[in-house]
């Protein structure tokens, strides 16, 4: 992670160090923010941000099953982010827009604090490393179950439920793994910490669908329009925590993660024990969509246009 200048809060652009937020804040306390995390790449059309219309509108959704009135409109928010971008000189960078509620009334209920909105871009490079990308990573199940719509809201992507993946990224970190995966709370795979999983068997590729309270991945959409358009079949469905041992392939899909193959689930190598051809496919097709190399998919591309120079 590389810092930059500014930060985009409540309507302004501020120096990265005064980015500051009041120690009361209601976020802070009870986990009562949504964010977002989204990628721009550097590309023949200039920087672009991939998705971007599907990611704000997630954000938006998410506040919204929070009851958060987020003060900005879509367009807004999608103006402000081009700017901070611009601003921070940054080609490529991720992205991410959060929305909290702010410092208020303490105590549990929210609607009475105001909603606060920040947008910070850095450049960061694969989450699960270029080689991890290259060659696949480890995973393991972690012991912690996915969190459950009967407790939360696992379609949001709210802050506080984040304490969830961050309970079983540690717990795999220190038993010496990559990446976690974790399973809904019936038992059957769900996702990893911070990336929608995918199995390959025999060709077909499937994948759990939203009753096993998947996060709404954008990069799972892409992926499985992608896989489509490649012919390969695409099914969502319930996968037992068995079928990872039986998959010819495995690969995972996030905005941090890009697509990331698995090398190994719980110290079973998964098939030949490197990417296989399906993997291999989906993950060239997608790159070049992100890199815009792609005619195909250049509808999914926002592109920033750089102001001319003045002077
Ligand atoms: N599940 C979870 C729990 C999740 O956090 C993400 C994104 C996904 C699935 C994939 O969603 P999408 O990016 O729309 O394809 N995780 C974000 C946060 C990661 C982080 O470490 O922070 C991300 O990838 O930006």
């Amino acid at each position: 992670m590389k810092q930059a200048d500014l930060i985009w809060m409540n309507g302004e652009l501020v120096a990265w160090e005064d980015a500051k937020v009041h120690v009361l804040t209601h976020a802070l306390h009870y986990g009562t923010g949504v964010f977002e995390g989204i990628r721009a790449y550097e590309t023949p059309r200039g920087t672009a941000i991939f998705r971007h219309a599907d990611h704000v509108e997630r954000l938006f959704k998410s506040a919204g099953m929070y009851l958060m009135d987020i003060p900005y409109s879509r367009e807004e928010i999608r103006a402000a982010t081009h700017e901070t971008i611009i601003r921070n000189g940054l080609r490529s960078c991720y992205i991410r827009p959060l929305v909290f509620r702010g410092a208020g009334p303490m105590g549990l209920f929210p609607l009475d604090c105001p909603v606060d909105v920040t947008i910070a871009v850095w450049e960061w490079g694969a989450y699960l490393g270029d080689e991890g990308k290259q060659r696949g990573v480890r995973g393991k199940v972690s012991s912690f179950r996915r969190i459950s719509s009967a407790a939360v809201i696992p379609a949001a992507k709210a802050t506080g439920q984040y304490v969830n993946s961050v309970l079983a990224k540690i717990e795999v970190d220190k038993a010496g793994y990559e990446e976690a995966i974790l399973l809904d709370d019936r038992g059957m795979v769900c996702e990893g910490s911070g990336e929608n999983l995918f199995i390959v068997r025999d060709g077909v590729i499937s994948t759990p669908g939203f009753a096993a309270d998947i996060l709404g991945g954008i990069n799972r959409a892409s992926a499985i329009t992608i896989a489509r358009d490649l012919g390969y079949e695409v099914v969502e469905r319930d996968i037992a925590r068995g079928e990872l041992y039986l998959a010819d392939e495995i690969f995972m899909t996030g905005t941090a993660a890009e697509l990331t193959p698995l090398r190994e689930v719980d110290d079973r190598p998964v098939g030949s024990g490197e990417p296989g051809e399906v993997t291999r496919s989906v993950q060239r097709a997608f790159e070049d969509a992100l890199h815009g190399r792609s005619d195909r998919y250049a509808e999914w591309l926002d592109v920033v246009e750089v102001p001319a120079r003045t002077a």
